[in-house]
């Protein structure tokens, strides 16, 4: 384009961004949006299944989750994708199935197969958002750096080739009792970070993304003395079908309940003592996250923030505490493997205070941010937005929610409805199961080869169509 062409094409184009803006602008006060997008607090803890008062455990002190979930919506039946860390976290991130992910284990990064792909963190950064980060919010040691302004780990590699940092866990069921408030750990140290961003992101004229991920109560059991004393040992009630080792359930799949566990009595028997001591040291380090979920809060509310910002609370998975003589979650299908603590606080739009008793898939969380932030809608996402469910909770919703295992080179599949729950081993071929939620909360009776009820289990089976292939596979 030669100069005249241009200087000619100037004063329409600047007409154009003129009827643009105010195009806009009508718009902007027609839906009455603010001038700024809302900030965004993501709480998340490590293997916290929904052992909360706010989720009728009788006996746990949570009082500020409870408190929390007060002035959210707490989904009642919210569902991960994947009973392990890395996967599950890897699939909220980009709110996308593991199968689409290809991240099955705790050893791959995402970033390293998916390069392209923004995940939410860098989503919201690309969109004007300071991103902060502390403590776990990829898998333990993985993380996309460049999605944090502040907070991402180094990587040895640097940041170029997107290939993560690696850590060993230390994974063990010893007992860690803390002194004090706990001050000098991790997790205590991740609150203060947090509440520090919060209060130097206040007056900012970018909203803010702060992402607070606490690793408790993963394994080892970890607590300040104090919470243990909140709790007698014969106080800590144990599962109806405790046992001292991974037992399926007769009539159910060897698959079902892996013979190994991953996290706590790794190898060894679980007496029916020592068991309850584990438990109780469960409950004193949900209630040590539940201390620092309180600070976090306390310091939105202190400065001002409470509302014009989201927040979110969420589980990375389930968990058993002895329910089949499991202690882990990696390899498990079972309602409490994959049951997780689901909050989401988003002023002017959620009705707090409210249970929804819908089945939702925790790949949501994506989609719903970016909704409630009013940024554009991501293709190729299979997670949608349940912000419908925030305005109305009890509002109609059909969609089930499905989640994989992948153990021996396994898939496992999940599916699970209002009332039904169905899942099998490699299509079928290494086992299934069929369980009446509504009438087997516990998950005990497997009807699956009933002939009475072969038609639910080829509607279960159709929903697991909607389920990508697994990446990267023939
Ligand atoms: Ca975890």
């Amino acid at each position: 384009m030669n100069p005249s062409n241009s200087s000619r094409l100037r004063p329409r184009a600047v007409r154009c961004a003129a009827l643009l803006f105010l195009v806009a602008s009508i718009h902007l006060v027609a839906s009455g949006a603010p001038a700024k997008r809302p900030n965004v607090l993501l709480i998340f803890s490590d293997d916290l299944r929904t052992e909360l008062g706010c989720y009728g455990v009788a006996g746990i002190k949570t009082p500020n989750i409870d408190a929390l979930a007060r002035r959210s919506v707490r989904f009642d039946r919210a569902y991960v994708q994947f009973p392990l860390c890395n996967p599950s976290r890897s699939s909220l991130l980009t709110g996308r199935y593991p199968t689409a992910t290809g991240v099955l284990g705790n050893t791959e990064f995402l970033g390293s197969r998916h390069p392209d792909w923004d995940t939410l963190p860098m989503y919201f950064k690309k969109h004007g958002y300071t991103t902060l980060r502390t403590g776990k919010i990829f898998h333990g040691g993985y993380d996309d750096t460049d999605a944090w302004h502040e907070g991402g780990e180094p990587r040895p590699n640097g940041n170029a080739d997107r290939q993560g940092s690696t850590q060993v866990p230390g994974n063990s069921d010893r007992i860690v009792v803390l002194e004090g408030e706990g001050e000098t750990h991790l997790d205590y140290k991740s609150a203060t970070r947090a509440i520090e961003y919060l209060a130097k992101s206040r007056g900012n004229d970018q909203p803010f993304f702060v992402a607070c991920g606490f690793s408790k109560p993963h394994s080892p059991p970890t607590a300040p003395r104090k919470f243990f004393d909140l709790y007698p040992l014969d106080a800590v009630p144990m599962p109806a079908d405790f046992a001292a080792k991974p037992t399926p359930p007769l009539g159910f799949p060897e698959r079902s309940v892996p013979a190994r566990n991953g996290d706590l009595f790794i190898g060894r028997d679980a007496s029916e003592k020592e068991a309850r001591e584990v438990k109780r040291a469960y409950w004193a380090s949900v209630s040590f996250v539940d201390a620092q979920v309180g600070r976090v809060v306390a310091a939105l509310d202190e400065l001002g923030l409470r509302e014009n910002t989201i927040v979110v609370f969420w589980g990375d998975h389930g968990y058993h505490l002895g329910e089949k003589g499991k202690w882990s979650k990696h390899g498990s299908l079972w309602e409490v493997g994959l049951r997780v603590p689901y909050l989401i606080s988003a002023p002017g739009v959620s009705a707090n205070g409210q249970t929804s008793p819908r089945i939702v898939e925790c790949m949501s969380m994506y989609p719903t941010l970016v909704d409630l932030c009013g940024l554009p809608a991501i293709p190729g996402q299979q997670g949608v937005s349940i912000t419908a469910l925030l305005r109305n909770p009890t509002a109609v919703w059909d969609r089930p929610a499905i989640s994989v295992s992948y153990q021996q080179k396994i898939l496992g599949r999940s599916v699970r409805t209002e009332r039904w729950h169905y899942a099998d081993w490699d299509g079928g071929r290494e086992g299934a199961m069929l369980i009446d939620s509504i009438k087997d909360p516990g998950e005990h009776q497997n009807l699956v080869k009933d002939p009475a009820h072969a038609k639910v289990v080829a509607e279960m089976k159709k929903h697991l169509e909607r389920l990508p292939l697994v990446a990267g596979a023939p």
